[in-house]
């Protein structure tokens, strides 16, 4: 449909067409990065659900290839659904996947290459005695899915979770194996969180307390946190927690219980959209990679209309944040640069109050590197001024948006802009004086005027960044036509969004750089690339350099 296709995406991941959801099984193998993914064939909304598979050389660019496993037995005749894919000491892979039954009932299978030897992986055997596992007493047959990638147990078993729920406590299941066809269930669990609801694709790992380096997932010892995750079912939110693992009683528990799993004073990867993702550990470069499934905010006649639906989100390095401790930085693979075309660099004050046109050419695929100063004076009368004194906490979502104006923010960009501005999607930093009046910084994006189409979801998302002393505040945005993945201060609080602009499409784009303060002047400097699009087609002979 060519009304719409101007939100088809030019470097991210997606289909030719067709409904997608969650990433599965991520892994590098003989050169190539795999990447599996929940598709609908038929229709741009979810069902039939088969694994998509593509591969790439860099994350970045992407060949698409026969689908990896379709329903074609009793144990996933509803669904091929997610699933994570293992490395055995011999180098060889093993794929765990729920399949929804001819009853629609959950279970796991095991899955392996036909044949080793091929780069790409192109056709997966299933085990001849699945299901390897069936819910066990007590968990409902449709809450029972999502295995994890496996890890070593110092016993030297392999050892995977499975989300769940038991009421309203959603729970990681704990299973130990040695071949991934039998497996002895812990009656204790990983963890769990009451009033969290159905744990779905749960992701556990370690990260290095100490250096950014990624870790193999079955690394622990005293310089190792383990982080878990879980796609929360009723509100469709990733949420992630920091703690330490037991290899013994197979437990987890949390450094901080009021930032747990789940509850809402826990950390989110994302604050915008982005659901069920998974990491893998990047044997090929040593560093641990996200990815995210970005679905859309629009209406489900509008993705029949425009005949497909989702994109995934810019794959991300993460690693717990070395300087706080206290939460993970997420940042977009390296490889994307190399889609950065002609830079432009800017050094511009911003009055309170004003907006500024930077001046680029199309800004439909931008990529921006941005960092603010407020004027000292300026922060100097906002301390001394009880009057500013912030009692309630502020947040992106109440806060009313980019209009709303405060001492010291909101300041930012507005992306996706089309000249008159009647369309506009401002990602910003707003400052407040907390209770104890020391600068609290929240980071933020505005999708409330990212469009004139009333048929789509248009929220302020955002939460606090953390700033520590010296640093000044930094900001990073990719934006692609239809998507805006914003990196407050190196990653610590990243923000997506799909939006759906009528009239700043394509060369009619344009960038601003707004300072909607009250009371602060900001410096801004920053870079900005127009980026190239990523071939992301069909595989043929010739990709193979034969
Ligand atoms: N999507 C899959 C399930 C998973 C859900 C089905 C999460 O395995 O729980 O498409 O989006």
């Amino acid at each position: 449909n060519t009304v719409l296709s101007w939100q088809r995406t030019a470097f991210h991941f997606q289909p030719e067409k067709n409904w997608m959801n969650d990433p599965n099984g991520p892994l590098f193998y003989k050169g190539w990065y795999h990447f599996f993914y929940q598709y609908n064939p038929n229709a741009a909304v979810w069902g039939d659900i088969v694994w998509g598979h593509a591969v790439s050389k860099d994350l970045i660019h992407w060949l698409y290839l026969p689908f990896a496993m379709v329903p074609d037995q009793w144990y996933d005749a509803n669904g091929v659904w997610t699933g994570s894919a293992t490395f055995l000491d011999d180098g060889s892979i093993v794929m765990l996947y729920t399949g929804s039954t001819d009853k629609f009932e959950q279970v796991q299978n095991l899955a392996y290459p036909e044949d080793p030897k091929d780069p790409l992986l192109l056709k997966w055997t299933k085990y001849s005695g699945n299901p390897v596992l069936v819910a066990p007493p007590g968990i409902g047959v449709k809450d029972f899915r999502d295995p994890t990638t496996a890890w070593k147990t110092s016993d030297g078993k392999w050892r995977i979770t499975i989300g769940s729920k038991i009421n309203r406590t959603g729970v990681s299941i704990i299973y130990d194996t040695t071949d991934f066809k039998t497996y002895e269930k812990h009656d204790t669990l990983l963890h769990q969180v009451p009033n969290t609801g159905m744990w779905e694709c749960i992701d556990f790992y370690p990260v290095s307390k100490t250096k950014d380096k990624g870790l193999d997932t079955s690394v622990n010892g005293p310089d190792v946190k383990h982080i878990i995750k879980a796609s929360m079912d009723d509100t469709r939110i990733d949420h992630y927690a920091i703690g330490t693992y037991h290899d013994s009683n197979a437990t987890w528990v949390p450094d901080n219980p009021s930032i747990d799993v789940g509850i809402s004073t826990g950390l989110r990867y994302d604050y915008g959209k982005f659901y069920a993702s998974k990491t893998f550990y990047d044997q090929h470069k040593g560093r641990r990679i996200l990815w995210g499934w970005i679905g859309e905010s629009d209406s489900e006649a509008a993705d029949v209309q425009k005949g497909w639906s989702s994109v995934q989100g810019i794959p991300r390095t993460v690693a717990l944040d070395t300087k706080t401790g206290k939460n993970l930085v997420q940042w977009p693979v390296k490889e994307i640069e190399s889609l950065r075309l002609r830079r432009k660099k800017f050094h511009m004050k911003v009055e309170p109050g004003t907006v500024v046109p930077v001046d680029l050419g199309p800004a439909a695929q931008l990529d921006i590197e941005a960092e603010f100063k407020i004027k000292k004076d300026d922060l100097e009368v906002v301390f001394g001024d009880d009057s500013v004194e912030d009692d309630k906490e502020f947040s992106c979502e109440t806060s009313g948006g980019a209009t709303v104006r405060g001492a010291l923010g909101p300041f930012g960009f507005s992306v996706l802009a089309d000249q008159s501005l009647s369309e506009q999607t401002p990602v910003y930093f707003y400052v407040t004086k907390g209770k104890d009046s020391k600068l609290k910084t929240f980071f933020c994006t505005d999708t409330s005027r990212s469009t004139i189409a009333n048929d789509v979801v248009k929220p302020v998302y955002g939460s606090f960044v953390p700033v520590l002393k010296g640093e000044k505040l930094t900001m990073r945005i990719l934006v692609d036509h239809s998507i805006v993945e914003g990196f407050g201060q190196g990653g610590r609080t990243c923000i997506t969004s799909r939006v759906y602009p009528t009239k700043a499409i394509y060369g009619a784009t344009k960038l601003f750089l707004f300072n909607n303060a009250i009371d602060a002047t900001i410096t801004a400097s920053f870079k900005v690339w127009q980026m190239n699009s990523a071939f992301i087609r069909p595989f043929s002979a010739d990709d193979l350099g034969v």
